[in-house]
């Protein structure tokens, strides 16, 4: 059974074959080939744990085995959901092995995300921590199973249960004959990648194997890995950027070391940088900004392994990329990239002037870019316009959203990523804004029409505006703009209310303002321009005794 994806039209698709960009083999074929050749070499660090490749290999292949005797396959999908540990990788190479197909849900969602993905996938299968506040008990197990009738098979991670302990799957072979199977044809969903959105529900990206896989290896070899490479995935593994931009695939491909660090904290990963002699990290920039005052504040910091930093996510500003190279003594990195597909990087030998005020060039010379005005109509380099991408690793369409994907791809298949970019004549990109509904907190996307239809579920809400406000950590902070039929709503009850509907404590908004009624535009559409206008003006906390800043 196949699952459901919009796949490149055939003359494409050939030409990414004869460019030899897609190869028709699994995304776990560079594991494959770094157990044959280097079986020893070590291949994951978690906390003092060590994975040679033939481990990686071999637990991912024992987890295969069982969940495939166990009659799990082709046209499934699992929901997963894993902190930072080494189990996310092994789980996910597991998956692909047997052509199941999963969604990696971040540890921050909760409830509501999760829910909204089960929804959509209808997974078999469910991967968790029994850490994670929701699978402490039984009770989300027994609601999920409601939402996906078919959800038969529950593994945890931290479980002392055999039947349903994921360490126990991992290491224990299965009995008798092992089943035979084999990842999802590579020109069909491989896995489900998170969207950051601009709609009321979270919409997933299927992604195949080859246009993953072609991803990944251009990567990581624009980023020079190598078995040399050590590499610290700080910010949460199902990310893309840390995923696959070169990330964790692409160090298993080139045969180099991933390093898990339980968050980007600076004093964790300085210690962990200092004892595993990494090489390489990608950061946030809310993230880097504390690397930097940690290390100004410290001279000598112990980052002498570093090589390289990676900076994407959000919009880093050109003074703080400026500080990078001299106060962490390594290269610096931009990349803007989406789960979508389309990344861009700056090059490692690129003059350092391009690398601190642009945001890189794409991956493949067949990525194609338009930069376009309001009419679609492409408007000159050095101006600014709406990024539309087409390419060999760029998606078709959202899982099963037609009408979404009617209004984000034209009839060429372009897809607007709602990113207003600027081009330089060499073709390297520079973000300078947005166009679409979502407010960027640091790296941590939240879709503004989401979290006000949350809002608007609390009876005393009548409307409800999700702006984005300036922020000297996060970038962007975000400011829920309320009008309701009652004087005495606080926002402590309004954030108790989002969180008891079980939305990520990220999307709950930092501030919320109290209005009379909404500005509206000259079609009657709420004016979130004026509102965040309003916000720029008043940045100090507002003294109007009509209005609650918190
Ligand atoms: P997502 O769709 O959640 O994968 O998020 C991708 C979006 O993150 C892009 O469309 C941009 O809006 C934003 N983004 C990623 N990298 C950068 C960057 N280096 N600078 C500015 N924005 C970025
Ligand atoms: O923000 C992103 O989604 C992102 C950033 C950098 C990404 O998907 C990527 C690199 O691949």
């Amino acid at each position: 059974m196949k699952l459901e994806h919009n796949p490149w039209p055939t003359e494409l698709a050939q030409h990414y074959r004869d460019k030899g960009y897609w190869r028709d083999e699994p995304l776990t074929r560079g594991l494959d080939w770094q157990r044959r050749h280097r079986p020893d070499a070590i291949g994951l660090i978690c906390g003092n744990r060590q994975f040679r490749y033939a481990d990686i290999d071999g637990l991912s292949s024992n987890l295969a085995a069982r969940l495939s005797a166990n009659g799990l396959g082709h046209g499934d999908t699992a929901l997963v959901q894993l902190p930072n540990v080494a189990e996310f990788y092994l789980v996910f190479l597991a998956l692909l092995k047997i052509g199941v197909a999963p969604v990696n849900a971040l540890f921050s969602h909760r409830k509501l995300e999760l829910s909204g993905y089960a929804q959509q996938l209808q997974p078999r299968l469910l991967i968790a921590a029994r850490r994670h506040e929701l699978f402490a008990s039984e009770d989300f197990i027994a609601e999920l199973t409601g939402i996906s009738p078919h959800l038969s098979q529950v593994l945890l991670l931290d479980e002392t249960a055999p039947e349903r302990s994921l360490a126990h799957w991992l290491e224990t072979p299965p009995l008798g004959a092992v089943p035979i199977y084999f990842p999802t044809p590579a020109d069909q969903v491989a896995f489900f990648q998170l969207s950051g959105g601009s709609t009321g529900v979270p919409k997933l990206i299927p992604r195949t194997h080859n246009d993953y896989d072609y991803s990944v290896r251009a990567s990581a070899d624009i980023c020079g890995l190598g078995p040399h490479t050590r590499f610290l995935c700080a910010l949460p593994a199902p990310h893309n950027f840390v995923l696959s931009s070169p990330g964790a695939l692409g160090v298993f491909h080139a045969g180099g070391c991933v390093v898990m660090a339980p968050s980007p904290e600076p004093q964790t990963c300085f210690q962990i940088i200092e004892r595993r002699g990494v090489t390489m990290a990608a950061l946030v920039p809310p993230a880097v900004m504390l690397w930097l005052q940690v290390a100004e504040r410290t001279p000598g910091a112990p980052l002498r392994s570093l090589e390289v930093l990676q900076v994407g996510g959000a919009c880093f500003a050109e003074s703080l990329a400026r500080r990078v190279p001299a106060t962490l003594g390594c290269t610096l990195q931009q990349v803007f990239g989406m789960a979508e597909g389309l990344v861009n990087y700056t090059r490692l030998d690129d003059d350092p002037e391009r690398v601190f005020t642009t945001q890189g060039r794409p991956i493949s010379p067949d990525d194609e870019i338009r930069i376009v005005d309001d009419q679609r109509r492409e408007v000159a380099d050095g101006e600014t316009g709406m990024l539309a991408t087409r390419g060999p690793y760029t998606f078709r369409g959202y899982y099963r959203s037609p009408e979404h994907n009617a209004r984000v791809f034209d009839a060429q298949g372009f897809y607007y990523s709602g990113d207003l970019v600027q081009r330089t004549p060499e073709g390297y990109l520079r973000v300078v804004g947005r166009v679409k509904d979502q407010i960027n907190r640091g790296g941590e996307k939240i879709a503004a029409e989401e979290i006000e239809s949350l809002l608007l579920r609390h009876p005393a809400v009548t409307h409800a505006a999700l702006v984005a406000m300036d922020d000297a950590l996060m970038g962007e902070k975000s400011c829920a703009f309320l009008v309701t039929n009652t004087t005495d709503l606080r926002p402590a009850t309004l954030r108790r209310h989002l969180l008891d509907l079980g939305v990520a404590a990220y999307k709950v908004p930092d501030r919320f303002r109290f209005i009379d009624a909404m500005p509206l535009t000259a079609v009657g559409k709420i004016d979130k321009r004026r509102l965040r206008n309003e916000l720029a003006l008043r940045s100090a906390p507002a003294a109007n005794p009509s209005e609650v800043t918190s």
